[in-house]
Order: structure tokens, then C-alpha cells, then sequence
């Protein structure tokens, strides 16, 4: 069985997809587990479904954990369960941005810890309805030593979803592609309130993003993440954005729900690693502090 900490639109896409009696939600300390969690699911094909997932229950042992919590929850998620858990249990990690993977592979350097990369579409536009919107891609690497062994096995375990799911040697490089997107943006969507493709004729986009962009090289290049030039990487930005033109991005969905934004895993993240490595990043900085200030309370 799997068991799906975090039961958001991607927890609950995961659960919606594998196979029914082979996946359960681990409930949070205050959650009640008699009940099993029901939603209504829309898939990108065919016709809505409600889907019904029990919880985890005392002596169930789950042989793989997705932990599919927003970026700043999951080291306090894992911390909950990890102790309850096997120790060759494999742990995998859906985060957007970057920072909470290294947190976990760091505190538990001898646990399997793995994480994956989604160009998966969910979104709520209720809380009980789930919606797959657009099929993507799915990579999923290896954080620690110990995870090397299982990905072929985790994999196996994604195969009943339909869903496309990959073997990614380097997901550190995977992850940073999509850091690279979200942080040229998701932060834009949020700070002018608009969908992805709304941004690129802005005027703080047009005014920034050059340097924004001089900024991701320096940090790519710093990070030992390749080197990109400043251009290809505003073509890449902008080629996601006019592919998603309509899409309310994570970010500006978690301002209007009056939720914690990812920022200080995205922008925010590449600010701290500037400090660290000597490279100069105002933009991030700017974009950090501006998304901050939308979401505090
Ligand atoms: O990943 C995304 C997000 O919203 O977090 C993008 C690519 C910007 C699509 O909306």
C-alpha cells in the first residue's frame, strides 16, 4: 500500500489515479481517520467519478509514502511519521522549488529519500472537486544514498496510474529546470494578480526580467547547474508562460486562498543561495519581498 501525506490536488491526484485498496491518506496528529476521504474527480478524459481513500489505520505498512505537503510543511510532515515508519521505507517528495529536498536528504541521510518533478496539471476549484486539467510528466530521482536502490521499484509502483512516470539519474537538474520557470512566473502572476500569460506584457515583467534572467545564469552557473545564458533562459520562461496563458499558477492560487506561498522556496531560495555563493540577486529579492508582503497576514 502507499500511504499520501499531504492531501491537496496533487495527494489527492496520485490517490484518485492508483489503484483502489493500494493507497490510503496518512492523517494529520488532529485528523479524524474513521471516515474514509471522499472527493468528486474529473479526469482529462471521461466522465467525473467520487473517489473514496481511507486513511492509514494502526498497523497498516505502507511500502512507499508520497508526501505531497506545500514546501514549508514537510519537514514537520516526515518528523510526524518517520518514527512510526520501517527505516527502508522509501519517502517520496512532490515539492515545488527547491530547499525542502535538501532539508529532508540532510536529517535523514540514511533513510531512502527520494523526489520527483510533475509537469502534472491538478487544481480544486471546490474542496470536494478535483481536477485533472492536463496530463504532464512525471521524473523521480534519488535525494540519498540509500534511495538509489528502490527507484526502480517506486516506479513499478506508479505503473496502474496511466500516468507518465520516469527514471531522472539527476533530479537535482530536473528540479532546478522548474525552479527556473516558477521563479520567472509564478511570482509575477501573484504580485499583478493575473493568469501566466497575462505577465509577459507587463510593465514590472518587461522592466525586470532581463535581469531576473541574469541573475538565474549566474546562480545556475554558481550552483554547478550548467551554463544557460540569460536569453535562452527568458525563451524557456516564456514559452511556458504563453503555453499556460490562461492558468492561475500555485503561487497567485495560494494568494487568492489566502494561503503560504512557496516563495521562500522558489525566489526566495535563490536569494539565499546568492547570499551564500557572492552572486547578487535583486530581483529575487524584490519579487521575495513583494510576494511575502501579498501573503502576510
Ligand atoms: O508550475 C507552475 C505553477 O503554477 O506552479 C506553472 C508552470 C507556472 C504553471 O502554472
Amino acid at each position: 500500500m502507499i500511504g499520501i501525506l499531504g492531501a491537496g490536488s496533487l495527494g489527492r491526484l496520485w490517490a484518485a489515479t492508483l489503484p483502489v485498496g493500494r493507497v490510503a491518506f496518512i492523517a494529520r496528529p488532529d485528523e479524524p481517520t474513521g471516515t474514509d476521504l471522499s472527493y468528486r474527480f474529473r479526469p482529462v478524459k471521461g466522465p467525473e467519478t467520487t473517489i473514496r481513500i481511507p486513511f492509514v489505520r494502526p498497523g497498516d505498512e505502507p511500502g512507499l509514502i508520497l508526501v505531497t505537503t506545500k514546501a514549508g510543511d514537510t519537514v514537520d510532515a516526515i518528523s510526524g511519521v518517520i518514527n512510526r515508519l520501517p527505516g527502508a521505507t522509501p519517502i517520496l517528495l512532490f515539492q515545488n522549488g527547491l530547499g525542502s529536498q535538501q532539508a529532508v536528504a540532510a536529517q535523514w541521510p540514511h533513510h531512502p529519500i527520494l523526489a520527483a518533478s510533475t509537469t502534472e496539471g491538478a487544481n480544486r476549484p471546490d474542496p470536494d472537486l478535483l481536477v485533472h486539467a492536463g496530463s504532464g510528466d512525471t521524473w523521480i530521482g534519488a535525494m540519498t544514498d540509500p534511495a538509489r536502490a528502490c527507484v526502480d521499484n517506486v516506479i513499478a509502483m506508479f505503473q496502474a496510474t496511466g500516468l507518465k512516470v520516469h527514471q531522472e539519474p539527476d533530479i537535482l537538474q530536473r528540479l532546478w529546470q522548474k525552479l527556473i520557470i516558477n521563479a520567472g512566473i509564478n511570482p509575477y502572476t501573484a504580485i499583478l494578480d493575473c493568469p501566466n500569460g497575462e505577465i509577459l506584457a507587463s510593465a514590472l515583467y518587461q522592466s525586470t526580467i532581463d535581469d531576473l534572467c541574469g541573475e538565474l545564469s549566474r546562480l545556475m552557473a554558481g550552483a554547478g547547474q550548467g551554463e544557460k545564458s540569460p536569453e535562452a533562459l527568458r525563451h524557456r520562461i516564456e514559452q511556458v508562460a504563453r503555453n499556460t496563458a490562461g492558468n492561475t499558477s500555485s503561487m497567485r492560487a495560494d494568494v487568492l486562498h489566502h494561503r503560504r506561498t512557496e516563495i521562500d522556496f522558489i525566489n526566495g531560495y535563490l536569494a539565499r543561495l546568492g547570499n551564500e555563493l557572492g552572486i547578487e540577486t535583486p530581483v529575487n529579492q524584490m519579487l521575495t519581498e513583494r510576494v511575502q508582503q501579498l501573503s502576510s497576514p
